[in-house]
């Protein structure tokens, strides 16, 4: 049984799971870097060990010292989070040689579904559709703009180690593949040690509609629907919401059964994601797996009524899931906005400081999920989002205007963040209408007058 958990990860995330733990009566351990000494996962955790410096690699990312901290506080189990070791098959597989439980998949899972070219094969082969194009990685040019033509321009190069939009690169013709190809595979190499890339038919302006996945360890494999991810910049996500306006429920239904083929195929277990591209005429497919919590996951929670750190803690501790596809009920329309401290009118940059005075909206339908306080000083070390705002209602116009409001009611001084953004965005006719795709952010940002969103 699981009797206390060590979480790898701060901020809103680490409290999370905090909340999850005492609701559960599971003892807590942060670990925290000395960037993070005054934060609230620090000061709600049962025990606080400190790992190292303000830099990730010092602290957050050194799964010695996280091992180390484990042993000495002797937990039961390791919650990842999301980013950080969360997708570290060589950190799940030490928590498991160590006898410490890895909240999240088998390592070997993590493995598979880390190689992207791997991933999409497995999938394929049980029958899940995916994008046209090479099988596996290339192994030269002359094989790769072969492929290229065979499939049709425009393609894309992707990293078999990247994932999230990183050493990804586009090529419309002959003459530019060859440039991008070798600045695909350069890139993929300095970031991540392996230059391998593959090839796809690129899809123009497709949804990126993700489905959650639970696994348990006795082999039941559920969906809780759909999250659409497609308002992003820079492949950063900034808002989600569930469900997609885009799906019909039989695109939903034959999605969520392709989703769980996927999932099944890598044998996996705990929480996870499966991403599809959703194209103009309903066509879907399989592009990548997270085998981890995400960012998004309260739209689901507030969907289906389901508290996926809960789950992901009892499928860790071998228990059965006590509910089958039949049960899950998909009452709501979840909406989050992720709240950043960035300025939107100066390209997003980073915009670090201390919170002046901080208020958090409320009410009926709102959850704010956030380790912000009033005095809080944002570290410049870390990822700039300070919160999420999560409203939900019986419909999606419900959730919209209670968006609206909330971000209205929030109120965050001393630094600028991306609410007055999500505003415009939540009164912008192309999102109220539904339409929005992965092209959006960027064509809301040429046409959208500065001041409408500072
Ligand atoms: C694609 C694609 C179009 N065609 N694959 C982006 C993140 C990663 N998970 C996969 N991504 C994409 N893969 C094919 N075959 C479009 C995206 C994509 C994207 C690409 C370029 C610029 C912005 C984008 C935003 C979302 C998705």
């Amino acid at each position: 049984m699981i009797q206390k958990i060590l979480i790898a990860n701060r901020g809103e995330i680490a409290l999370r799971i905090v909340r999850a733990c005492r609701e559960l009566g599971i003892k807590t351990l942060a670990v925290y870097s000395e960037a993070d000494v005054q934060s609230l996962h620090v000061q709600l955790a049962d025990e606080a060990i400190c790992i190292g410096g303000p830099k990730s690699a010092d602290s957050y990312l050194r799964a010695d010292r996280i091992i180390s901290a484990a042993e000495i506080a002797d937990v039961d189990a390791i919650h990842p989070g999301y980013g950080f070791l969360s997708e570290n098959a060589k950190f799940a597989e030490q928590c498991e040689s160590c006898n410490i439980r890895f909240i999240g998949p088998k390592s070997n899972s993590i493995k598979m579904m880390g190689d992207k070219a791997v991933a999409k094969a497995t999938v394929r082969k049980a029958g899940v559709p995916t994008v046209p194009g090479s099988d596996g990685p290339v192994q030269s040019e002359s094989e790769a703009v072969k492929i290229a033509r065979k499939i049709g321009y425009p393609v894309i190069i992707k990293a078999v180690a990247g994932g999230g939009g990183r050493g990804m690169r586009i090529a419309h013709n002959d003459v530019t593949f060859a440039k991008e190809y070798h600045s695909a595979r350069n890139e993929a190499e300095k970031a991540f040690g392996n230059g391998d890339v593959y090839i796809e038919k690129y899809i123009d302006k497709p949804r990126h509609i993700e489905f959650q996945i639970l696994a348990d360890s006795h082999g039941k494999v559920l969906h809780l629907g759909e999250r659409d991810c497609s308002v992003q910049r820079r492949h950063q996500k900034l808002i989600e919401e569930s469900p997609s306006p885009f799906l019909t429920p039989d695109l939903r239904k034959k999605m969520g059964k392709a989703a769980i083929r996927a999932a099944s195929a890598a044998n996996y277990e705990n929480a996870g994601t499966i991403e599809f591209l959703v194209d103009a005429k309903g066509n879907f497919y399989f592009i990548e797996m997270n085998t981890r919590i995400q960012v998004e996951h309260p739209v689901t929670e507030e969907v289906t009524g389901i508290d996926l750190i809960k789950q992901q803690i009892r499928i860790a501790n071998g228990e059965k899931l006590e509910f089958d596809q039949g049960d899950i009920k998909f009452e709501k329309h979840a909406i989050e906005c992720r709240i950043n401290a960035e300025d939107p009118a100066r390209n997003f940059i980073p915009s670090p400081g201390t919170i002046g005075l901080y208020y958090a909206p409320g009410g009926h339908g709102v959850r704010v999920d956030s380790h912000a306080y009033s005095g809080y000083q944002i570290p410049s070390h870390y990822d700039s989002m300070i919160g999420k705002l999560i409203c939900y209602g019986r419909d999606r116009k419900t959730a919209l205007e209670r968006t609206y409001r909330a971000l209205s009611e929030y109120l965050i001084r001393g630094i600028k963040t991306t609410i007055p953004l999500h505003k415009a965005i939540m009164s912008d006719p192309v999102f109220i209408e539904g339409k929005a795709t992965t092209a959006y952010m960027e064509d809301f940002m040429k046409r959208t007058p500065t001041d409408l969103f500072t």
